[in-house]
């Protein structure tokens, strides 16, 4: 059943949406959840046998136990905390604003140096992310350097809807030598998934959060050891961690959250050099290939001499391979300024933009597994900006900043020019502006903040959002308009209330719930799905609400053997895989 320990009720006071979270009259403590899954890597390393270094089993948790940094055995045991959450599970040492993050750690084995990882590894972490997705608020994946981009990369795609951060981190140096990266990556990584509501597969580095889809390992003997060359990072952990909000990838769908673990592995690499000759081209081509990263020169260029090389791409694209053409520079976008370029259009390739030889590649082998897309559909997505690892469409007319009337009558007012105050004004402005539309459901306001550049996903002073005060006041429309633009069910107020558990809570109009509920896509649900819906609402399904009735009555499930079958998870431990 779904009983709290009494220490532990008061801690989770605030994840019962059902009653007013006791933190709103005391000061209490608002505890996240992440899981770590531990793949391998060097940061779990010690030297084996033969003096080189290995994965070590079974013994991060006990080492990471001893560390007071990233645990406080005090507040473990004055919570009873390894009573709910087994002893897997660590706490860090409060931060700012009472917050404790909880992590609990999924080793698996073995454990892998990231060199021998296989599109069935990334399958797992996928799968065993979808199955604990309701259960914690962040994911921070331990994982080898060595081909962390292309699990980063891969993720990315797979992951599909993601409202919730999944963190990449790893270290240079094995966390249990005196000198090391491990430690702060690992405490960084913990602190970015379980305190902030990035939706996104990223890479966290040497104090900088990067897109996952975006980096590459440059530097085999640095701690800083990836570059994010297209894209400036997401965050960077120097005397405060600062969120780059506007690069953020903003959630625009309402869709469930869900791993796409197909993956289709006829898929290569091919980098282009002078002398190249065409038999190794057609070699390269044959099928099985179905997908091809070629990494061309400079700006997408080739020899447009050398037509035994070209007839080779073109006959493989004629026979339905699709070849993406992306640069062997670290830096910059394929573009058709050279005839060497054109060449390759004309072949039949596909524009890689600035993607990365790791996205691109772990693009194609999402895309080529659709099976229910015919070609032309599939070389449309490659195209396409799908998780923002591309540069997104740069003809596109988004209004910016500058072009708001408003915001810069505000700015002539206070004689400001500079582009970096009016940004500053704009973000000061958000959040009272929408929050004050979300109040009185003015979908047309929220839309004119949304196209000025604003955005809706900021929070107040107290961490409310717009999504928040729409959800409370029962406004249909603009609940429905903040979800599909950046608005978070999950992201936590100061008191640990999210807009989901608000709507539950000041129920005042039951169509918004409706909506609330329909939007993670379980319209359809079975009786476990509605279960999920009010865990995931923060409700002790066993307690007796405003009305007298226990959550699982009002879903009307008591009777027909879910409580049953349902409490494991709701009790809030780990489905393992
Ligand atoms: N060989 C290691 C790995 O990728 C390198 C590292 O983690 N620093 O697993």
């Amino acid at each position: 059943s779904f009983h709290l320990h009494p220490c532990r009720r008061r801690q989770l006071s605030s994840q019962s949406s059902v009653e007013a979270p006791e933190s709103l009259t005391s000061p209490g403590v608002a505890e996240a959840r992440v899981l770590v899954i531990n793949t391998g890597g060097t940061i779990g390393m010690t030297l084996d046998d033969d003096d080189v270094l290995a994965p070590k089993a079974n013994a991060l948790v006990k080492s990471l136990r001893k560390l007071p940094i990233l645990h406080d055995e005090v507040y473990a045991q004055q919570t009873a905390m390894y009573e709910y959450y087994g002893e897997s599970t660590l706490v860090l040492p409060q931060s700012k604003g009472n917050k404790r993050i909880i992590y609990s750690i999924l080793e698996y084995s073995p454990l892998l140096d990231s060199s021998n990882m296989t599109t069935d590894d990334w399958g797992r972490v996928g799968k065993d992310i979808e199955k604990n997705y309701e259960n914690f608020d962040g994911f921070v994946i331990l994982h080898g350097t060595d081909t962390m981009a292309y699990t980063a990369s891969a993720l990315s795609f797979m992951c599909e809807h993601l409202g919730k951060p999944i963190v990449l981190t790893g270290s240079q140096v094995p966390i249990y030598e005196m000198r090391n990266d491990g430690r702060d990556n690992l405490l960084g990584a913990l602190l970015i998934a379980g305190q902030f509501v990035i939706p996104e597969v990223c890479l966290y580095f040497y104090n900088k959060l990067y897109r996952g889809n975006r980096v590459t390992k440059t530097d085999a003997g640095s701690f800083n050891a990836f570059s994010s060359p297209n894209l400036a990072p997401l965050a960077t952990a120097e005397v405060d961690i600062t969120i780059n909000w506007d690069t953020v990838w903003r959630a625009n769908t309402t869709s469930k959250f869900h791993v796409w673990t197909e993956l289709n592995r006829n898929v290569g690499l091919l980098r282009l050099f002078p002398g190249i000759t065409a038999s190794t081209v057609k070699a390269f081509l044959q099928p099985p290939m179905q997908g091809v990263v070629l990494e061309t020169y400079g700006s997408g260029n080739a020899p447009d001499n050398r037509a035994d090389l070209l007839e080779e791409l073109k006959k493989a694209t004629d026979a339905g391979v699709i070849i993406v053409n992306c640069t062997q520079c670290l830096r910059g976008s394929v573009s058709m300024s050279y005839a060497t370029g054109k060449v390759l259009m004309d072949a039949g390739l596909i524009a890689g933009c600035d993607m990365t030889p790791e996205a691109a590649l772990s693009k194609l082998s999402y895309v080529l597994a659709k099976q229910d897309l015919d070609l032309d559909a599939k070389k449309k997505m490659m195209s396409e900006n799908l998780r923002g690892e591309m540069a997104a469409d740069l003809a596109g007319t988004k209004l910016c900043l500058s072009d708001s009337h408003f915001i810069q009558v505000i700015a002539k007012s206070l004689s400001i020019s500079c582009k970096e105050e009016l940004e500053a004004i704009r973000d000061a402005l958000t959040p009272p502006l929408s929050c004050a539309a979300a109040k009185i459901g003015d979908v047309e306001a929220l839309k004119a903040l949304s196209e000025m550049g604003s955005n809706l996903s900021l929070g107040d002073y107290d961490g409310r959002t717009p999504l928040h005060v729409a959800a409370c006041e029962g406004h249909l429309h603009a609940v429905e308009y903040l979800l599909g633009h950046g608005g978070s069910l999950h992201v936590k107020d100061r008191y640990g209330a999210t807009p989901l558990s608000n709507a539950v809570r000041f129920r005042n109009n039951s169509l918004c719930v409706m909506f609330l509920l329909v939007s993670v896509s379980l319209a359809a649900c079975g009786d476990l799905d509605a279960l999920e819906i009010w865990t995931l609402a923060g409700a002790d399904l066993n307690k007796p609400g405003y009305d007298g009735q226990t959550a699982l009555e009002v879903v009307g499930l008591e009777q027909n053997g879910c409580h049953t079958h349902f409490s494991s998870g709701a009790k809030n431990e780990i489905v393992w895989s």
